[in-house]
């Protein structure tokens, strides 16, 4: 399968208002969610969890009861692509469907 051209972080921010150059200097982009509990937080991993393996293309996270924070990188491209673009949209998609508070 051919993987999307590098984008960049500064770039793919600009469609995503809510998401920020992820720490340590790598191109990545992040964004925290925080929802109602456990329950709503891991329904919102279930529902990307799909999306990513249909796109072949996983986030890094980490999930304490109701936070998730997320970290976007094409690790074949050493960056940002126009496939994070779409995985963050639609995890902020999921994550209202899941009533999240950020
Ligand atoms: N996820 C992310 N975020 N970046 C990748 O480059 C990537 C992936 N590559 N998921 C995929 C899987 C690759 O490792 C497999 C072999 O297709």
């Amino acid at each position: 399968m051919s993987r999307p051209q590098k984008i960049g972080a500064p770039a793919a921010l600009k469609e995503l208002p809510g998401w920020t150059p992820a720490p340590g200097g790598r191109d990545a982009i992040c964004r925290t969610y925080r929802f109602e509990d456990f329950n709503a937080a891991f329904g919102f991993m279930s529902r990307v969890a799909l999306m990513a393996e249909k796109l072949d293309h996983h986030p890094e996270w980490f999930n304490v009861y109701n936070r998730v924070e997320a970290t976007l990188a094409t690790h074949d491209a050493d960056g940002v692509t126009e496939l994070d673009v779409r995985l963050a949209k639609f995890m902020d998609d999921a994550a209202k469907a899941h009533d999240a508070k950020i």
